[in-house]
This record gives C-alpha cells, structure tokens and sequence, in this order.
C-alpha cells in the first residue's frame, strides 16, 4: 500500500526512465562525455561510427538511455533516423570552435525541424571549458539563435569540461528537471 521510504523521498516514480538522443557535430566531446557520466571515467575515444548506447543515472530513482551518434558529416543524415521516441536532446559544442560555428548554428536549426523533437527538452551542452578563449554563454546564445527557440522547447546551456566531469552533473540534473516539468505540462 505505502510507497516505501525510496518512494517517499523519491521525486520520481521507481524506475522512471528518459530516451535522451546526443548530437552534435564530430570532435566535440559526445562520447567523452557519455563514457564520464557513465563511468566518471575519461577514456580515450576513436571518431563514433554509427552509434553508441549506455544507461546512466543522473540522479536517483531516474536513469536516461543515451543514444550517442556520429557526428562526422558522411553519418549526419543518420540522425534524424534516431529522433523518434526520444524525450531529450542533448545537444553539445566545443565552446573554442569559433570556425565552425554557423556549421553548428545550422545542424541545430535543422534538427529542431525534426518532426518528433515537438516539444522535446534541450540540454546544450558547451564542453571543452577547460580550453583558452572558449566562448561563454552569452556568446553562445547569441551565435546559435537559442533565444528563439524558447519558445517551443525549454532548454538550459551548461559549461562542461567532459575530460574532468567539471559541470556535467549539473547539465544532467537540469535535463531532469526540464523532462520533469515538461511531462508535468503535457499530462
Ligand atoms: N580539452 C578537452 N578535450 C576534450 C573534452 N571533451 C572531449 N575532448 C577531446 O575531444 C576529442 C573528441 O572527443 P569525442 O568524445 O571522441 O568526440 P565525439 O563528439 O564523440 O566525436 P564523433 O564521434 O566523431 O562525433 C577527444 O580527443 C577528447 O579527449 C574537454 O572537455 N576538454
Ligand atoms: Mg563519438
């Protein structure tokens, strides 16, 4: 009948669960960072051809399934075949790559025309911190165009260094709360 002491102090339902779709263009860190919140491990990465999956728990009682994508240029049409089902994104840049960063501005209004990614929660993340001359936040905002999407999805940018783990926690947990408000408004 009760609910226990885990499901009283649990915000969450046992075993409550997210698909959470990674993407972001090739180099920036995405399995760097699945492998750290996994293990809280830096491993030593080879470009992702195809996908990778783990299940990681960014807080207790919830645990996403991270499908983590290729992001070189020759794989990329392959992501929007990933979308379906997905109830997060998390979307990272390497915070230095200045060059490249219309590229990154583009991939990201495509994906968001994504017919499933209606309404989805956004974490971006902006890894690589760690680095001279990254760019902040508000430098990011302004580039990628995030402040019109508000809009339609709720998001949140955190800094991330992945190759420490410095701010990945806290990108996760605010993904938590994003997939928490949005199913609460969607019931
Ligand atoms: N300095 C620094 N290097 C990082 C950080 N995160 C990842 N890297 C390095 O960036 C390189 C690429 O990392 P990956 O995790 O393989 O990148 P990816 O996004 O999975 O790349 P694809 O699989 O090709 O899409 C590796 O050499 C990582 O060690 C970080 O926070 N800081
Ligand atoms: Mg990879």
């Amino acid at each position: 009948m009760g609910l226990g002491l885990q499901g009283m102090f649990n915000p969450f339902a046992k075993d409550d669960h997210a698909r959470i779709l990674m993407l972001g263009l090739d180099g920036v860190g995405k399995t760097t960072i699945l492998y750290r919140s996994k293990l809280n491990e830096t491993i030593d990465t080879e470009p992702t051809n195809g996908f990778k999956i783990e299940t990681i728990n960014p807080c207790p009682g919830m645990s996403f399934t991270v499908w983590d994508i290729g992001g070189q240029k020759k794989h990329r049409y392959l992501w929007h075949y990933y979308h379906p089902g997905m109830e997060g994104l998390i979307f990272v840049i390497d915070s230095t790559d200045r060059e490249r960063i219309d590229e990154v501005r583009e991939e990201f209004d495509n994906i968001l025309t994504f017919p499933y990614m209606v309404n989805v929660p956004i974490l971006i993340i902006a890894n690589k911190r760690d680095l001279p001359n990254a760019m902040d936040r508000w430098e990011l905002i302004d580039k990628l165009g995030i402040n019109n999407i508000s809009t339609q999805h709720k998001w949140y940018l955190q800094s991330v260094c992945a190759r420490t783990g410095e701010g990945l926690d806290e990108g996760m947990l605010e993904m938590v709360n994003l997939i928490k408000q949005n199913s609460k408004e969607n019931k």
